[in-house]
């Protein structure tokens, strides 16, 4: 093990000996050894700090997923920069929020959005703005041509940190959830493990590079292997299946397998070499589970994480994969189901789910009250999931204590959008649900009391009205209109009422 805790000093230790082999191929069979990822890690490092980064400093970083992309984040871990990655997704409203939030000193964004973060940049007093595009190229790698490349690996404690997710919250503020580098690593280490990742391993990466499952779950656990990625820029059916007979790992969230499942024409020939079809973000429905079996013979392996803490449980490589279940804590993590007075219930009983262990962050970013809230007394982190545990340690996700819609595996805080909707001309309320949807799990969706002083707005008019303040995805796809929200006798809007009446 290195003396260094660099998250990044682990990952170079394991690929060190395979420095000539192929670690990234794009699908257009562009590729990279990891000596070119090693080298390109070491010039980034250099243009971070040219920019005027130190380490410790934030690096934010809202672009599409490229090799380059990659090597940004692994450029960031190198020089003890702190990586904060953006879903494209985001608009200029919400970017100016974590900009301002996490006063990160350089940016590195699309060259379409130089202008609006050059805007925010400024306001917000951060150093130096590079771009960066989904073909590689753009001033961050114009920079890394002329700069002196950084030799070494920071020097960094376990509990330094290396990236701040952001996470949004029944508030409708988002927080930054702070992971370190011992974080990490031990979670790449224990999936690492779990999932009996060996040589001659291909993982086939179809998801984005923003958050954590296809950022560290995926990248770290397969360059610990020392092995190859087929790097695709996003999901899509037909590049899947191209690829995928080349491949012997694929990790998505359901959706993936409820649209592979979709094409009449996806099969046992495309899996022919895999021995692992990996799950999570989002609840897999048994229904894509057994058919996914029955079309391809493989059992998809389910496992549970949250962006605080890295992944806490997974279904087992050998042995039985349960349907319905997250499967069992990993290896160091306890996980604990209780009642609303943090006491343990009995299996079988629904409760809150709580877990302790090294993957669990280290707080929330310059919010020291509601990382207080987050945590026991005794130092188990309150997920905010309902579930139960079997007599034999399976772990099954019910619901959810907070207002939470998952869709497509991204994570929408109803909260924020009624804000948003809130704000809007000739709308007096709101409340935002989530309903079932066969692509996407759930999909977000407003019911909404028109004023009475002003018109109300039309249906496609409150959309659009949002598409300019929120991300894409959190833009309900239906909006309804009521006389008034149905409220219990505190007051409080019945969601479940709503479900019923619009799911
Ligand atoms: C895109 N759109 C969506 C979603 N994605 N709407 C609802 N839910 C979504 N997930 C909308 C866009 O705003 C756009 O709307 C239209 O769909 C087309 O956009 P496009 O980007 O072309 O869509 P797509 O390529 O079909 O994307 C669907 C997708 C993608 C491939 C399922 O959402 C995806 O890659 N999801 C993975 C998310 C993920 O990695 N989650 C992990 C989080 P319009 O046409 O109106 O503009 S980590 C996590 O949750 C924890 C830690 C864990 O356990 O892993
Ligand atoms: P995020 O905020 O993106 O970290 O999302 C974390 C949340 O996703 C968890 O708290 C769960 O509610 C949900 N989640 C992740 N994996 C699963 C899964 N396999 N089944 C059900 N819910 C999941």
């Amino acid at each position: 093990m290195p003396d260094n805790a660099n998250l990044y000093a682990v990952l170079r230790e394991a690929f060190q000996s395979r420095r000539s082999a192929a670690a990234l191929e794009t699908p257009d069979g562009g590729v990279i050894t990891f000596r070119e990822l090693d080298d390109g890690a070491a010039r980034v490092a250099g243009a971070l700090l040219a920019g005027g980064a130190s380490p410790g400093d934030r690096v934010a970083v809202q672009v599409d997923k490229s090799p380059e992309a990659l090597l940004l984040y692994l450029g960031c871990l190198r020089g003890g920069f702190v990586y904060l990655p953006l879903n494209t997704a985001y608009p200029e409203r919400e970017l100016d929020y974590f900009i301002g939030d996490a006063e990160p000193a350089v940016v590195v964004c699309r060259p379409e959005s130089e202008a609006m973060v050059g805007r925010i940049a400024k306001a917000r007093g951060v150093r130096t703005v590079y771009t960066l595009d989904g073909a590689g190229e753009g001033s961050l790698i114009t920079a890394m041509m002329t700069v002196t490349a950084l030799a070494r690996v920071e020097p960094c404690a376990g509990d330094d940190l290396a990236a701040i997710l952001y996470t949004s919250g029944t508030t409708g503020r988002p927080k930054g959830a702070m992971l370190t580098h011992d974080n990490l690593s031990s979670n790449a280490r224990v999936l690492h493990a779990t999932w009996g990742f060996r040589d001659g391993d291909v993982l086939l990466h179809a998801l984005p590079l923003f958050h954590t499952h296809g950022l560290f779950v995926a990248c770290n656990t397969s360059l610990l292997n020392g092995s190859l990625m087929l790097f695709c820029p996003r999901f899509d059916v037909d590049t899947v299946k191209r690829l995928l007979p080349r491949a012997t790992v694929f990790m998505g969230v359901p959706t993936f397998y409820v649209r592979l499942l979709a094409d009449p024409d996806f099969g046992r020939e495309h899996a022919r070499n895999m021995r692992l079809f990996v799950s999570g973000s989002a609840p897999l429905l048994t229904q894509t589970f057994e058919e996914f079996r029955e079309r391809t013979g493989h059992t998809i392996l389910e496992r549970y994480g949250m962006t605080e803490c890295g992944m806490s449980t997974s279904n087992p490589l050998d042995g039985e994969r349960r349907a319905g279940t997250v499967g069992r804590p990993l290896d160091g993590v306890k996980l604990r189901v209780v009642d609303d007075h943090d006491r343990p219930v009995k299996p079988g009983q629904v409760g809150n789910i709580q877990f302790i262990g090294p993957n669990v962050f280290k707080g929330y970013w310059r919010n020291p009250e509601k990382t207080a809230e987050e945590f026991t007394a005794d130092g188990f982190f309150r997920s905010g999931d309902l579930g139960s545990l079997s007599d034999d340690g399976y772990v099954t996700i019910s619901g959810r204590g907070k207002d939470l819609i998952i869709s497509g595996g991204y994570n929408v805080y109803p909260k924020e959008v009624e804000l948003c909707l809130d704000e809007i001309e000739g709308i007096a309320e709101s409340a935002v649900i989530g309903v079932p949807h066969a692509d996407f799990g759930e999909a977000v969706t407003a019911v909404v009391v028109p004023a009475m002083s002003a018109a109300a707005p039309d249906e496609a008019a409150v959309i659009a009205a949002l598409k300019d303040k929120l991300a894409g995805y959190k833009v309900p796809k239906r909006v309804h209109f009521v006389d008034e929200l149905p409220r219990n006798a505190m007051g409080k809007v019945q969601k479940n009422v709503l479900r019923d009446r619009f799911g």
